[in-house]
Order: C-alpha cells, then structure tokens, then sequence
C-alpha cells in the first residue's frame, strides 16, 4: 500500500494525462488510493474532470509498480539490486560507449510524460556533458510538425492564444482533432460557448467520429488533402475582399507568393472540394463561414501533425489566420492541441533533437550560449537523430546506449517489431520506468530503474495554453521509486560531472531552467521566465499556474494570455512568413496494400494502458481492440461485423475485431493505438505502421499505412474471468490457440477470447488453472464438446469465485459483463455454483459503460430512454450520465436518435 503524506488537506496538483491540463484536487484515502475532485480554481478545467481525470484515484495501487532498481544478470534474467549498482552499471556503460564509439552512439528516448525539470536534466546531460543531441521524445510521435510549422511562421515555437478564446469565438474550426474523445474537458467548454454565445463547429476528419457528431459542419475530407483545404480557403479570402492587408503589411512577409501558390493549386471552391474529396457546397460554406466569422479559432491536432504533410498543413492553417490579421486576439487564433500533460514542457527544455533548451536552436551563437550559461565541457554543435532515424540508427549498431526513459517505444513507434529488435540489441539499454511488464521492459533492458510517479512526483508542467503548473505530491514514493531527475544527476555525478548536476530540489532545477530562458534573451525569444529566475523554494511551492512568457514586474512576476496581435514575431525580421504547402499529392500506392490505416485514440484508455488499464471503469467502455470498417469495404473482403480480420502491412500484422461503421470513409480503416502485446494476443497496432516521416518536422506519419486485410476464422468465442488474488499469484496464461484481450474488472481480470481451438483440450486446460490456483475439488463443467459449449468455474476455500471460463460457438455466448459481476461477491453457494453456469446468475448483461463516471451501462441507458426519458437532461435526471464530464455526450445523443428515430 502506498502511504500517503502527512499533508492535513487535498493536494492542488495536474492531471498527468492530456494536455489541456487540468487542475486536480486529491486527498489519499489511506488506503493507497485517493479521492479526486476537478480544481475549481484552476483556469484550465474551473473544476471540470473528464473520465478519466475523475478515475485517477484507481489507478495509483502498488499492483504493477515498479519498486525497486533491476540488473540484467549473465543468464539474463533481471534481478534486483540496490541503487547504487543499477546507477554505477548504467554510468560504467555509458562509459564504455563513449570510450569506444563516441558521443554518436549515446541516444536518450524521452517522453512529455516527464516533468520539466526531469527533461532539463536529461537534456543538458546529454546535450552539454555527454556531447550528443541524440535526445528525442515520443513528442517527435505528438507534436514535431507543429514545432516546426510554428518556427516556420513565427521564428519560434509560439501557441499565440489561450484556452478563454474558445469562450470567446464565434466559430470553432476541430481539424484532425476527436476532442470530444481526447480533450474533452476543453471540448465541454466550447459546448458551453455554443450554448452560451450560439459559436458553430466544424470538424474535419475523415471519419465520423464521436466530435464530428456534435458538428455543425463535418467535412469528410480525403486523408492527407488539409493543406489543400486550407489553401482553397485562402485563395477565396482574397477573392472575397476578407484579407486584412493592414496586418498582411505590417506584420508579414511572402503573401504574395504563397497566394499564388494556392491559386495555382486551388483557384476555387470546385478546384478544393476535387482534391479535397468534399462536396463542393460544404467546401463554399466552410469558406463562408469562415470568411464571415472574424471571431474564429482553428484547434489541430493528429490528424494533423502526424502527416508526411503535417508541416505543410499546420503552415496552411496559420497562414489563413495571418492574412486575416486572426492571431493572439479575443476568440481568434490558430491552436495546437498539445496531446501529452508537459509536451510544451518538453519543447522548452529542448527535449527534441533539432533544439537546445529554452527555445534556442543549433545556431552557432545558440549552441554558443548555452555552453557558456551551462559551462558545458562537450557541447553538442549540431541536431542529433530523430526518433524514427535514431531506432533506424539504433538497429544498424550505430548507436549502442540507449536510455529510455516515460515512453513505451515497442508499443507506439512505427514499426514497432522493428524497434523492439533494435533495443534488444544494444549493448546499454536503460529504461526508467513506473511500472513492470511493460513490451519495452520485454525488450532485454541491462538496467530498469524505479521512477516516481504521479501523486509522487513533484515539479511542472506546461499545457497546451502554454500555462505552467505543478504537479504536487501527495503519497511516498512507491518502493524505492526516485525522481527521474535525481537519477540522471546521480549517473552525471558518476561520469565526473557533479558540480554542474548539484540539484537539491525541483526547484533548483526550475530556477536554473528560468535563468537560462532569460540569459541574453532581451526580447529575441519567445520562451522567457525571467519572472521565475529567483523564484524561492517556498514560492516555487505555491507557484500558481501561469502562462508564458513571465516577465518581472514591480508586482511580482506576470504572465501572458497571447501574443503577436501587434505582431512582434521572432523571425529575424520581425514579420511572420507565409508558407506555400507543397500540392497535394495522390494518398501512396502500395502494391498488394489497397486500403489505408488510420490509428488513434479511444475515450476511455491513455496510450499503451499502463495507467488506465488499471481502471475497470475506464476498461468497460471499448473492453477490446477494435478494427472500425465502412461496411461496403467490410463486404468486398468477406468480413462481417463482429467477426476476426487480420490486417497486413509490409511491416507486421494484427488480428482485431471487426465493427461496422458507416461514418468511417470507404478505403480506409480506423484502429486504436491503446493494445499491447502485455494486454492482447495480436493488437500492437504500431508493428503495422510505416516510418514514413514528415521531411521538414521528421515526425511519422501515423495515420495512413497501406494495408491489407482478410477474414480470420473465429468459430469459438468466450471469456476467461479470474480473481485478482489468483491471477496475481500465479499469472495466467488463456487457454491456447485463442486470440484474447485482457482487461481489468472490479475485483479480478478479464480475457476476451476469440478463434478457432479444439474443444477437447479445454477441460484439461481449466483442470489445470483449478489446480493452479489450488480449488481443483471446486470445479464445476458443463462440456457440450458437439455443440461447442464450455463452461467452467472453480471457487475458492472460502467460497468466493475463483475463475470462470465460458466458450461457445460465435454469437451464442454470453456477455461477460454479469458474471465479471460475480468476481466481487465474497461468496457464492454451493447451490447457486451450477446455475451460473447456465448463465441464470448475476442479472443479466447491461452491456458496456457507456458514462464512466457514474458507472452506467448501455443497458440502463436504453431502458431509461424507452421509459420516457427524450432528452439527454431527462437521461442525466433519471441515471446521473454525462452530467459530470459529458465525455459521454454525443454517445447518448447517438442513442437517443437510433432507439427514438423508429417510433
Ligand atoms: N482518451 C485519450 N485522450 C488523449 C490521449 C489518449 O491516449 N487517450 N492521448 C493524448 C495525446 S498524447 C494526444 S497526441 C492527443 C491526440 O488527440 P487527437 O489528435 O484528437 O486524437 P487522434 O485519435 O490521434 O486523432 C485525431 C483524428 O485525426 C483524424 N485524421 C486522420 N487523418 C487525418 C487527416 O489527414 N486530416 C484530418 N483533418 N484528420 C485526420 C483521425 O481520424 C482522428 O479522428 O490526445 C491526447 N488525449
Ligand atoms: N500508430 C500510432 N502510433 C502512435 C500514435 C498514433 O496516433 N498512432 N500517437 C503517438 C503519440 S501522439 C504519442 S504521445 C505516443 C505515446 O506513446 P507512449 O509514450 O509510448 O505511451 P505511454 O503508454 O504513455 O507510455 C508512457 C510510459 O512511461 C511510463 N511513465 C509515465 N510517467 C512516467 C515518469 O514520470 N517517469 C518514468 N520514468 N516513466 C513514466 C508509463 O508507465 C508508460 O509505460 O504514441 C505515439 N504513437
Ligand atoms: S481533459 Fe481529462 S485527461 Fe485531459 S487533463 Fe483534463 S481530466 Fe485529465
Ligand atoms: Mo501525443
């Protein structure tokens, strides 16, 4: 159990997932968990929580914690050891490397998971004193083409608004952005603008997705062609009279250019919606309405960055905003979703590989500066790999010391089987990690290394609306956990470098940070905490979220909602640049590879599920990995809904349950990224993925791979359910030959199975798991092996069930959701063993959680909604759904219209 600290109150703290990062009140429960409220003084969320900010407090336990430092031994198996020697072993290897093979062969993986204060430190070891810029994030995955459209329009890595002017536009534009999904405390608050001041919404995507529902306009476009879209917009903006040539003028440079670019690739309407794929109306009336509205802002995220195009269409999207002078004013301005809690953070500290810290560059007079403020004895003088270049490096033996440190790289790099060989080949792995049993720590660390995690961890992070906040601790470490940071300066203390990594506190770190961002900085860069530099530890502790730049003021440090308004870019000349995308090219022909893959986000899971997987809650949503497929393209490879499809790449290959989607747009098909190889026999989406990269920004381009697909046979179908106390002492494997997903419930876990296997191995199968788990006198059977039913369940001395297994022939089993129900009961009677076999027990499927926060599944839902319920406020009456953080919104309204349409 994780003890909590002395602290007489809740702890203000932030979210550690998204980042609109919102504000988090938690007070431990003194039972290693928490209770969690939204921070009503917090500017980000006003006390706002979506699901799963609410279901933080259930996934802090000590189950997965990694506890103590781990060595690999010569027989290769990971032991544990003491801090001292995993930190001399890690500072011993580096050594070596660098003796050997230079500072070339040195590469750090981070992650805008991690605090600033952890990246600074990794940072200005690796990039002053190891004297390699081999530093990337999985921010190079997230946010690169952003960092580099902004650099290219603005001379510097600028958001120019804040989260208020979406309270404040008449017209919210979401490209390749599911809010509604991924930031959906920001996403009730353009609702609440939409009620409020009547602001529309339009959301482009290619498919319908859960925020396009909500929209006013949803422009399906053709995958890759935004620039396209974005460049038609200009083009008509000038022909309509709706520059604003005052600000084109003063504030800017290379209009002229750029229009002409556009007009030659997009004269018009027509000309936008052919490439586009859009109806050619829809495409007038987003012109229309864009033109029409000054007041508007355009947020972008993925769908977006994580493009060969990325680059060219984030610059697309800022230049229809300068040329209407809509930048860093009320309810105006282009905005970047920032997808990880501190992937701003990241960028400050210059966590990417093309940057030094605090926004500089690879500039001689940068690298210059930076050396003399750190007193670096090896600089690094030039940009290091990039995250798909360093693993490619990486495999061909290149670099051999790698430290990876907040990322779960086997799992969301682009060919992802690829990466995993290219770790286990080195001859330093180091992997810092929360937890254990993660695909990375299965790829042969030398070392793994305890880090604090959140409710622990103690330092900053910035958001998407470049506000600072903390994040506070309120448990003791867990185990031996330390601070990311405390590490990397106790390895550079071993390399001889202790003077310079002598940190005591966060926030010695955070003023040392501060410090450089205002050294010889006099209004050349954007990033500026001069207001910070001498913060003392007792303000740092009580530091207020603040927006940068932060200047000093007679009245105390200040901060900034927006900038460039009056211009004041950060090019050289002081004027933006407008850019010309290159023209749209046709989506990539594949050979033998027709359709495309598209890969993002569900509602309820963050990432590769170390955290939220915990959550059984957040789990009932989407239970397992889903292929999302039109219905026509389902049909032309002879798949059904519900059924196995077996998606092929040139890279590697997955097998996902099929569901039918009519808002998902012929020839392409979605996936969710959250499956691992720790959570499902064949869902790594990742080892799919081609590393193609965006040329400019080196980010990949993750949503348009070339696949294939094929029907897999899946005549059986079932579950597997056992008790936590069980599964945890004697881990199990599911019954073989069978496709599972694993997930947690309330009291145990959860195998969703699926696939063609003998029905005359499965009773010796559950004979074994019953002997395993020590109740092999309490099983019960019921074996159909004609017919193709299995049931087992076993309980344990005291009654209570111990597992229970359920095969059946598809679409004749029965939903798992009543007997995982079972799990929590302390005892089941002897009596009532065979009923539930029968499936008589536990009181019938609900089906899945359709509103997290309050627990209510799709079955109450649609009894609520028959018994008279015709809105989603009569629904929030009756059952309490989506009346905390509405994530569940656009699902109930869904419902609503499919079960009311027919009467
Ligand atoms: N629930 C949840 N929320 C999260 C996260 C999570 O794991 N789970 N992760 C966080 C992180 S790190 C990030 S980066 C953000 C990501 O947040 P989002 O970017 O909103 O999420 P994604 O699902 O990755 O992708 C967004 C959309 O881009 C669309 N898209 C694909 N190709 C194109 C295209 O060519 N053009 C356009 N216009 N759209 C396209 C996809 O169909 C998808 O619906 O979410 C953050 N929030
Ligand atoms: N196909 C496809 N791939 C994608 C994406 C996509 O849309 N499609 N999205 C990309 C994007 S935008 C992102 S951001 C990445 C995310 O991908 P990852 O970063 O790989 O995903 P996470 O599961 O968040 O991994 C974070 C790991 O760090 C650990 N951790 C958390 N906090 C700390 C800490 O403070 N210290 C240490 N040492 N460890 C910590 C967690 O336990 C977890 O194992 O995936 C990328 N990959
Ligand atoms: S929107 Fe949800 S996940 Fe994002 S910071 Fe807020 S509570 Fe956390
Ligand atoms: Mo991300």
């Amino acid at each position: 159990m994780n003890a909590p600290l002395p602290v007489p109150q809740a702890t203000s703290t932030t979210c550690p997932y998204c980042g609109v990062g919102c504000g988090v009140k938690a007070t431990p429960d003194g039972q290693g968990g928490a209770i969690i409220e939204g921070d009503a003084a917090h500017p980000a969320n006003l006390g706002r929580l979506c699901s799963k900010g609410a279901a933080l407090g259930e996934t802090i336990g000590l189950e997965t914690r990694l506890l103590h430092p781990m060595v690999r031994a010569g027989d290769g198996d990971l032991q544990r050891t003491d801090w001292g020697t995993a930190l001399d072993r890690v500072a011993e290897g580096f050594r070596r490397v660098l003796e050997a093979h230079g500072p070339q062969a040195v590469a750090f993986y981070l992650s805008g998971q991690l605090l600033t204060e952890d990246y600074y430190v990794a940072n200005k070891l690796a990039k002053g004193f190891l004297g390699t810029a081999n530093v990337d994030t999985n921010s190079r995955l997230c946010m690169a083409s952003s960092v580099a459209g902004h650099k290219r329009a603005f001379g510097s890595d600028t958001v120019p608004g804040a989260y208020e002017d979406l309270d404040q536009a008449d017209l919210i534009i979401l490209t390749g952005a599911n809010s509604a999904w991924c930031h959906p405390v920001l996403f009730r608050r353009m609702a609440a603008a939409r009620q409020a001041r009547g602001t529309k919404l339009v959301v482009i995507d290619p498919r319908r997705t859960a925020t396009a529902e909500e929209a006013d306009l949803f422009l399906p476009l053709a995958q890759g062609t935004d620039a396209a879209l974005f460049s038609g917009l200009l083009v008509h903006l000038a022909d309509a009279g709706a520059l604003d040539a005052a600000f084109i003028d003063r504030h800017t440079e290379g209009f002229g250019e750029t229009l002409a670019a556009a007009r030659a690739e997009t004269p018009d309407a027509a000309a936008t919606a052919r490439i586009t794929g859009l109806p050619e109306a829809d495409v007038a009336r987003f012109f229309a309405l864009f033109r029409n509205t000054e007041r508007t802002v355009t947020c972008y995220s993925q769908g977006v960055n994580q493009s060969v195009r990325g680059t060219d269409k984030v610059n697309a999207i800022l230049n229809c905003h300068l040329a209407t002078g809509r930048i860093g004013r009320a309810g105006m301005g282009p905005f970047s979703l920032t997808g990880q809690p501190n992937a701003m953070g990241g960028r400050e500290v210059g966590g990417l590989a093309n940057q030094l810290a605090a926004h500089m560059g690879f500039a001689p007079e940068d690298v210059d500066r930076v050396r003399r403020f750190w007193d670096a004895p090896h600089m690094a003088g030039a940009e290091g790999l990039k995250a798909v270049d360093m693993f490619a490096a990486m495999a061909r033996g290149e670099i051999r010391a790698l430290w990876v440190m907040g990322t779960n790289p086997a799992v969301s790099l682009p060919r992802a089987d690829a990466a995993r060989r290219a770790m286990a080949g080195l001859d330093l792995f180091v992997l810092s990690e929360n937890v254990v049993g993660t695909d990375t720590a299965g790829c042969a660390p030398h070392v793994l290394l305890p880090a604090v995690a959140w409710g622990e961890k103690d330092g900053t992070v910035t958001n998407s609306e470049r506000r600072i906040s903390r994040q506070r601790p309120f448990l003791m470490p867990a185990g031996e956990a330390k601070p990311d940071w405390w590490a990397l300066a106790q390895v550079a203390e071993r390399l001889g470098h202790g003077w310079a990594f002598a940190f005591e506190t966060p926030a010695a770190i955070f003023r040392e940070h501060a410090a450089l961002s205002a050294f010889e900085n006099d209004g050349t860069r954007d990033f500026d905490l001069s207001g910070l530099k001498d913060v003392s530890d007792a303000a740092y502790a009580v530091l207020a979220p603040v927006q940068w730049p932060v200047r000093a003021t007679p009245e105390g440090p200040d901060g900034t909602a927006r900038l460039f308004a009056e211009g004041g870019f950060f090019t050289p000349s002081r004027r933006a640049r407008f850019l010309a995308p290159a023209p749209v090219a046709p989506a990539p022909v594949a050979p033998g590879f027709p359709l495309l893959l598209n890969t993002g986000r569900v509602r309820d899971q963050w990432h590769t599920m170390t955290r939220t997987g915990l959550s059984p809650r957040l789990g009932s949503h989407i239970p397992a990995p889903v292929l999302m497929i039109h219905p026509e393209d389902a049909a032309a490879a002879g798949i059904t809904g519900g059924g196995l499809a077996e998606i092929v790449s040139a890279h590697g290959r997955v097998v996902l349950e099929v569901r039918l989607d009519a808002g998902q747009k012929p020839g392409t098909l979605f996936a969710p990224i959250h499956w691992s190889g720790a959570t499902a026999s064949d869902a790594r989406v990742g080892a799919l993925v081609h590393p193609l990269t965006d040329p400019v920004s080196g980010q990949p381009d993750l949503k348009a791979t070339p696949v294939r697909l094929a029907p897999v046979a899946a005549e059986t179908r079932g579950f597997l359910i056992a008790r936590a106390a069980f599964s945890a002492r004697a881990p199990l494997s599911p019954p073989p030959g069978l496709h599972w997903a694993r997930a947690r419930l309330e009291g145990g876990h959860g195998w969703l199975l699926a696939g063609d296997a003998d029905p005359a191995a499965w009773g010796a199968y559950a004979e074994a798991l019953a002997a395993g788990a020590g109740c092999a006198e309490s099983l019960v059977e019921l074996s159909d092996p004609v017919g193709g039913h299995y049931r087992a369940a076993a309980f344990t001395a005291s009654g209570a069930l111990a597992f229970a297994l359920v095969l059946a022939p598809a679409g004749t089993a029965p939903a798992w959701d009543a007997f995982a129900r079972l799990l929590a009961a302390e005892q089941i009677p002897e009596g009532d063993r065979r009923a539930i076999l029968s499936g008589r027990a536990g009181g019938g499927a609900c089906g899945p959680l359709v509103c997290a926060c309050f627990g209510v599944p799709r079955g109450a839902i649609e009894g609520a909604i028959k018994g008279g319920c015709h809105d989603t406020a009569a629904i929030g009456t009756a059952l309490k759904a989506g009346t905390n953080c509405g994530s569940c919104l656009p699902e109930l309204r869904r419902m609503l219209s499919e079960t009311l349409v027919p009467a």
